[in-house]
């Protein structure tokens, strides 16, 4: 069993469950390395097991290296069948679950097979502290990203696509060593910036336009997220430009300001003050940052309602914008790790605001 493994046992045991029945496709990854589609992952006090079928075995064999790895088929080693042998065997009462993945059919499905009580559990705090080889692996996942767009910034011209662009990032991420996208790529240029989440669409990138690409990298299972917001050329509307100041001021002293012990709504609150003190509050309505690991939203989540404090080994991002609608928008991300007494910057592309040719 692998210390990971045994962190989800020991959250599951303070919520009264003796075993974990992990039916996420993150969680699944994350505790066993499996990157298949179809498994079933049970942790008990005794050890961790992966269940596939015969599609997936010689693939489970070779990924989950801390598994105990069993085939199940449609006959008598269904999956119910399996988890009931180990349940029986080893006396295991309560069967904790993931309650925030687990259909309401699957439920009701497991809850009448299975030979223990299903408890729901929160596993928010599984994946919080990132291990010290989950960071490398982020980094790595924060160069690509940031890679990628100091080469959007050489390439990008008036008269692209927004569709064009996000064709040519995510390209070169994949050159760069990414398997996909973290999410949908956002290239919001223009009147489209207003849109915090202006998905690329087929509109042409103009001259005097501002720009936002919001993106990330997955890379060995781990996602990045970053925003940029440029110029195209120096006629952009001096509003757009006195935007992209405030937002750029308080992104960054919201980010110095992340440390261990610092509450997350405090972070929130750094921003937000520095927006609505320039007037602009109205146009800010979203949370200034979120954790992000194998999944691009995680714990813990920074807005005007969190309650969770900062410590070290948690990765977050922090990305204030302003959105006029009309107008445009400007919004402005980094991916920062919470270190012993302060924090670093994984993506460190350079954020003075920069003039496409
Ligand atoms: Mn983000």
């Amino acid at each position: 069993m692998n210390i990971k493994a045994r962190k989800c046992l020991e959250i599951a045991q303070n919520q009264d469950a003796h075993a974990v029945l992990v039916t996420s496709a993150h969680n699944k990854y994350y505790l066993t390395g499996f990157t298949g589609t179809t498994a079933t992952v049970l942790l008990t006090e005794k050890d961790q097991y992966i269940l596939v079928d015969f599609r997936y075995i010689d693939q489970a064999k070779s990924q989950c290296e801390s598994s105990i790895v069993l085939l199940t088929d449609d006959i008598d080693n269904t999956v119910t069948n399996l988890i009931n042998g180990i349940v029986d065997s080893q006396k295991i009462g309560s069967l904790g679950f993931e309650k925030d993945q687990l259909t309401v059919a699957e439920h009701e499905m497991f809850k009448s097979a299975v030979h223990a009580e299903l408890i729901g559990l929160n596993l928010s705090e599984l994946r919080l502290y990132k291990l010290p080889e989950e960071v490398e692996i982020m980094q790595k996942a924060a160069d690509i990203a940031d890679e990628a767009i100091g080469y959007i910034m050489e390439v990008i011209k008036p008269g692209m696509s927004e569709s064009e662009v996000d064709l040519l990032l995510y390209n070169k991420i994949r050159q760069l060593g990414a398997k996909s996208f973290s999410f949908n790529t956002i290239v919001a240029s223009g009147w489209r910036g207003a849109m915090p989440h202006g998905v690329a669409s087929d509109k042409i990138i103009e001259e005097n336009e501002f720009v936002t690409i919001d993106f990330g990298a997955v890379y060995q299972g781990y996602c990045s997220d970053l925003t940029r917001t440029f110029a195209m050329s120096h006629g952009v509307d001096k509003r757009l430009i006195e935007i992209y100041e405030i937002v750029l001021k308080a992104q960054t002293r919201a980010l110095e300001a992340c440390k261990p012990d610092v509450a997350t709504r405090e972070v929130d609150k750094i921003a937000r003050d520095i927006i609505t003190e320039a007037g602009y509050g109205e146009y800010f309505q979203h949370g200034t940052g979120h954790g992000l690991g194998v999944l691009i939203h995680e714990a813990p989540r920074l807005n005007q309602l969190s309650t969770e404090v900062l410590k070290e080994g948690m990765v977050v991002t922090i990305e204030p914008g302003i959105y006029i609608p009309g107008l445009g928008g400007v919004r402005i991300e980094d991916d920062i790790l919470i270190t012993k007494d302060g924090c670093i910057r994984l993506t460190k592309s350079d954020k003075q605001l920069k003039y496409i040719r």
